[in-house]
């Protein structure tokens, strides 16, 4: 893939690709959990994809982290998107991107939305929250927004798309705002009915527990997608066997970089750049993950000292 995200040169030209929506629907349906590892920025995008990761989540938290802000409504959605933008440019992978509320009532939304699908996102996560929101693992004030407005979101989402299986996943909050299993049941069952194509069952408890006693009583009726932040010693077949499809490992590459970056800083303060040399990736490292090679091939090819150019500029036709 070249670092423009589009398969410029080996991509068949025979059958049409399959949309990021129907690329992230399928890793959604697999038999076992589809993996979407957090992403915030161009770069933590290629770093992700070149770890092989099938998809991507373009977190909210961690892009705004990224822009300097609070989880909070903070950054405009202009902003987030332009960041979720790259995201998806610089992997060519299915994004997920993180559409918070829906940054205000139905309108602002489906508009939204509606951008993500223009960006080549493959999907949008809202959450049924109170806009401005704060992020769920910040204190206690999360109130949820009433049933029937989120409803009217989805359906308002689902109605302003081109792509049919562009993937809305629909996130409840309510055991993070502590309104107990029959209210998260209940408003799983709502969201399903309202066009949602997935459910993100959120919890910020230490063990697995009350996710695993949601997923029982939910029986599957939509494909559950889980963060498992604060219960992050789950082992995977624990996943399986309650029948979750999308695990998403949230913020732990920005909490990556955090960590890495505050220990550079420290130790170049104190003991100067031969201290950290060792510890840091190689420019040559950071070369080849950009595909600094491939603009030199290109060069060869484009640029005005190449063989045929001349030809080529005397003899195309305009737009061939
Ligand atoms: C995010 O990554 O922005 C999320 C997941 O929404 S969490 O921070 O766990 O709420
Ligand atoms: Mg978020």
């Amino acid at each position: 893939m070249s670092v423009y995200g589009a398969q410029r040169r080996d991509r068949p030209t025979a059958e049409p690709a399959p949309s990021p929506g129907a690329r992230l629907r399928a890793l959604l349906g697999g038999s076992e959990p589809a993996v979407l590892m957090g992403a915030h920025d161009g770069l933590s995008a290629r770093v992700a994809a070149e770890a092989g990761f099938p998809a991507l989540w373009a977190s909210g938290l961690c892009i705004s982290t990224a822009l300097g802000v609070r989880d909070s409504d903070e950054a405009s959605w202009t902003e987030l998107l332009e960041m979720a933008a790259r995201v998806v440019a610089a992997s060519g992978l299915p994004v997920l991107v993180d559409g918070d509320t829906g940054h205000g009532n139905f309108n602002t939304a489906r508009r939204f939305t509606a951008r993500v699908e223009q960006i080549g996102g493959a999907g949008v996560c809202l959450e049924d929250k109170l806009f401005p929101k704060m992020n769920s693992f910040v204190g206690d004030g999360h109130e949820l927004t009433k049933i029937g407005e989120f409803c009217g979101k989805i359906a308002a989402c689902r109605d302003a798309l081109a792509d049919p299986d562009f993937v809305i996943v629909a996130r409840t909050e309510a055991l993070i705002a502590g309104a107990g299993l029959d209210e998260a049941l209940r408003r799983g069952e709502a969201y399903r009915r309202a066009g949602a194509d997935a459910l993100f069952i959120h919890s910020r408890q230490s063990t697995v527990s009350e996710i695993a006693q949601f997923a029982r009583e939910w029986q599957s009726r939509l494909p559950l997608v889980i963060a498992p932040t604060t219960y992050h010693t789950t082992p995977m077949e624990e996943y399986v066997k309650l029948g979750i499809s999308g695990v998403i490992w949230a913020n732990q590459s920005m909490r990556a970089s955090l960590a890495a970056m505050r220990k550079a800083c420290e130790s170049l303060r104190r003991d100067g750049p031969a201290a950290v040399e060792d510890g840091i990736s190689s420019l040559e490292e950071l070369f080849s993950l950009m595909r600094y090679q491939e603009l030199a091939e290109d060069e060869k090819r484009y640029g005005d000292q190449a063989p045929g150019i001349a030809e080529l500029v005397a003899t195309r036709k305009p737009g061939s």
